[in-house]
């Protein structure tokens, strides 16, 4: 039996060779090492199998998972989910499980998909794609970490390699779901479970880590574009965002802001005085980001280039010459990030725009794209090539790696030298960086958003989804671009999109170059009154935000949840896209479609106030809601107590804020976490929490953790039933 390797499509040849055998029809032909442990994480268990093919290649053990003896040396053992698998090329590893028709299929990162991935064939390979359309596969992330939905009796497959993967989810109809690793060398494969969602994304964050608590200043509005050109442009923004009163923490510098697009350097033409700028910006509490990308012009008359030359920092090709590629700069290097050497390089230079005053860093481009190579690996290849015919090789710790073997870890790499250099520069400053390239624990080092979406409706009604399949791995600091990248957006869509974006734990408006101008005011009094009233809402809901982040220090449990989240119980939440728990107490429900004002609604069971007022439904079921433009929608759970804070220009305001606790029915719980925004005190216990309950009438606040006393505001409760508010008490914050 032959299989072609080599002439027929790579994602179809795997299901259809020639002869209509599959490759998992194919003889196995591992002969390297291989284990296989027992364990657990936490309460949850785990199955942890290693395979190497050469000793070099042997991925170490994780000191997160707390091993049993090994029970079996053999490949073929009893694992969960009747999952198998072989070698049957040299750079071909097949897997198959079983894949029950009730099972839902979550996570994997970022996918162009509703919620439930399963149907359609995924793979996992960092890619600079911006058509997301339906034919769209892999994206800019690879995040192997697949959500086997069923209830309390939920899975989860972590395949830990950062070569090439492609998951085929049930595609043919058969029960089973298959993975095609494209590797040389070996891979870990955690299976974890049976446990319920919840459960598994914490130990999922058990394994790779979750966020740390934002600054503050990242969870408030932030206003990008490419690109703000000149020093007079980004001023004259800063001044109409305070004197038309809508709030914003961020300014985003784009490419443009560089001279020839060089890294670490800024154009003195057009940013004559940066400095003086980052200050005025900041006596009126605004923040600079700028863009960083991988790409280092190749030019000898660049110092970081000749600097980064010397001292071989750049990725080589098999022949040891510099590898070089177009990008933004013209022809580039790209720094060997999986080199401990070239990150803490990357890392002493970050201190250029530290100095500057630059709060945090955008890293785009770190898949790492390339102008001139726009599939890293040739779609005909049916396994990995060669490492010499891989388009260059990284330097690690266990000697030379070829590109495509670690690809998908480049761009996190990436992050982790930015994240590791702001501390480095700033000890007690929390970092914030921004990514676009991503692999399974990134949520260590940066936020992600989803790359270059369109002003289009479908592009809204997918966010939802696409960010909740984020958030299951492992993702809770996320969002997409609001109102757009490309194309031109209208006010309608604009306002729609604030509506569902002021629930993006990531809030940013950005656009592209030569698309219409889409900042809040750029369409009349009515549009950017809307507008206004929706980001002030945002800031209004930043001590829930920040309460919800504490939770995801805590339990790895993102922000937002899809709705099975909180409603195993529920046949119906399963199927919904296009609504989304905001945490347990907020459900949210966007309107999606243009010209639409009335959409339905399904509410779980109880009751939900609408959170601008107005009659309380009561679940199980849908409702028709209207939703006219402009208004948030969302609604508070019965049973809950949601604190807000007062409407503010920016989080630096939030210290002196009040604090409102909104109680929803006569029967309520709630927490509220606060520290001082910017630190990491709040890792040695400077952070208040208190425990919120409202009975027979009697609120009380009982504090958990009181470590931190540097606020100066009231705190105030208000509750929420079928009848009027009712203003309750005045609470100070004296203990
Ligand atoms: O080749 O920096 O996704 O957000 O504005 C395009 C310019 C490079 C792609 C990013 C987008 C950004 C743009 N970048």
């Amino acid at each position: 039996m032959t299989v072609q390797t080599g002439s027929a499509d790579w994602t179809r040849a795997r299901r259809k060779p020639e002869d209509g055998q599959t490759f998992s029809d194919l003889p196995d032909k591992f002969a390297g090492g291989s284990s296989c442990h027992r364990g657990k994480i936490d309460s949850v268990p785990i199955s942890l199998c290693r395979a190497w093919t050469s000793d070099d290649a042997a991925p170490p053990a994780t000191p997160a998972v707390v091993l049993e003896p090994e029970w079996s040396a053999s490949k073929r053992s009893d694992l969960p989910l009747g999952l198998h698998w072989k070698q049957v090329l040299s750079g071909r590893f097949e897997f198959e499980f079983d894949l029950p028709a009730k099972v839902r299929c979550l996570g994997l990162g970022e996918r162009f998909s509703a919620l439930d991935l399963r149907g359609a064939t995924h793979t996992l390979l960092a890619t600079d794609n911006s058509d997301h359309n339906e034919s769209a596969d892999a994206l800019y992330k690879a995040i192997p970490f697949l959500l086997l939905y069923n209830g309390d009796q939920s899975h989860a497959i972590f395949l830990d390699s950062p070569a090439p993967q492609i998951w085929e989810l049930d595609t043919e109809f058969q029960q089973i779901g298959r993975i095609s690793l494209l590797s040389r060398r070996g891979w870990r494969l955690y299976i974890l479970g049976p446990a319920s969602a919840p459960n598994l994304v914490a130990a999922y964050t058990t394994l790779t880590g979750r966020a740390t608590q934002p600054p503050r200043w990242a969870l408030g509005h932030f206003q990008s574009r490419w690109s703000y050109p000149d020093e007079p442009t980004l001023r004259q923004l800063a001044v109409e965002f305070r004197a038309r009163q809508i709030p914003c923490d961020t300014l985003v510098l784009d490419i443009d802001y560089m001279d020839e697009y060089k890294v670490f350097t800024m154009s003195h033409e057009r940013f004559p005085r940066f400095g003086a700028m980052i200050s005025d910006l900041s006596a009126s509490n605004f923040k600079l980001v700028t863009i960083v990308d991988p790409g280092v012009k190749r030019d000898n008359g660049f110092p970081l280039y000749k600097e980064g030359e010397r001292r071989d920092m750049f990725c080589r090709k098999a022949d040891g010459s510099l590898f070089t590629e177009q990008v933004w700069p013209g022809l580039s290097v790209f720094p060997d990030f999986l080199k401990e050497a070239t990150r803490s390089w990357w890392g002493e230079k970050l201190k250029f725009y530290t100095d500057q005053g630059i709060a945090g860093i955008w890293n785009d481009m770190n898949e790492p794209a390339f102008f001139g190579i726009k599939q890293p690996l040739n779609p005909a290849a049916v396994e990995l090539p060669e490492e010499q015919d891989q388009l260059f090789v990284h330097e690690t710790e266990t000697g030379p790696v070829g590109h495509l073997e670690v690809r998908n870890l480049y761009g996190m790499e990436m992050c982790r030298a930015t994240s590791d250099g702001l501390l480095k520069h700033r000890p007690d400053e929390r970092p914030f960086v921004l990514t676009r390239a991503a692999y399974a624990g990134i949520q260590r080092y940066a936020a992600v958003w989803l790359g270059d979406n369109n002003s289009w409706y479908e592009h809204l009604r997918k966010a939802v989804p696409m960010l909740l399949n984020m958030g299951m791995s492992g993702c809770a600091f996320c969002g997409v671009d609001i109102g757009g990248f490309g194309g031109h957006t209208t006010p309608e869509l604009l306002v729609r999109w604030y509506e569902q974006g002021i629930f993006y734990p990531f809030f940013r408006n950005h656009s592209m170059m030569e698309s219409r101008s889409q900042e809040p005011w750029m369409f009349g009094d009515a549009i950017e009154s809307k507008i206004r009233h929706l980001i002030e809402t945002r800031y209004r809901l930043l001590p829930y935000i920040e309460t919800l982040f504490y939770e995801h220090r805590l339990t790895g449990a993102p922000l937002m949840r899809p709705m099975l989240w909180h409603y195993p119980e529920d046949k119906i939440v399963g199927d919904i896209s296009d609504q989304f728990m905001f945490g347990k107490d907020i459900l949210v429900a966007p309107v999606v479609e243009r010209s639409t004002h009335t959409r339905p609604v399904y509410f779980p069971a109880g009751r939900w106030h609408p959170f601008e007022g107005g009659e309380v439904v009561q679940g199980p079921g849908y409702h028709a809601i209207n939703l006219e433009l402009g208004k948030v929608p969302a609604f508070a759970r019965e049973g809950a107590i949601i604190p807000l804070a007062s409407i503010m220009q920016s989080t630096a305001e939030y210290t002196g804020t009040e604090v409102c606790f909104h109680v929803f029915g006569d029967t309520a719980f709630g927490a509220f976490y606060e520290d001082d925004g910017h630190s990491f005190a709040c890792n040695r216990g400077a952070f208040n929490h208190w425990n919120l309950t409202f009975e027979e009438g009697i609120f009380t606040s009982t504090c958990s953790r009181d470590g931190y006393e540097g606020y100066t505001r009231q705190y105030r409760v208000k509750t929420h039933s079928s009848e009027a508010p009712v203003e309750l008490s005045l609470l100070e914050n004296d203990y």
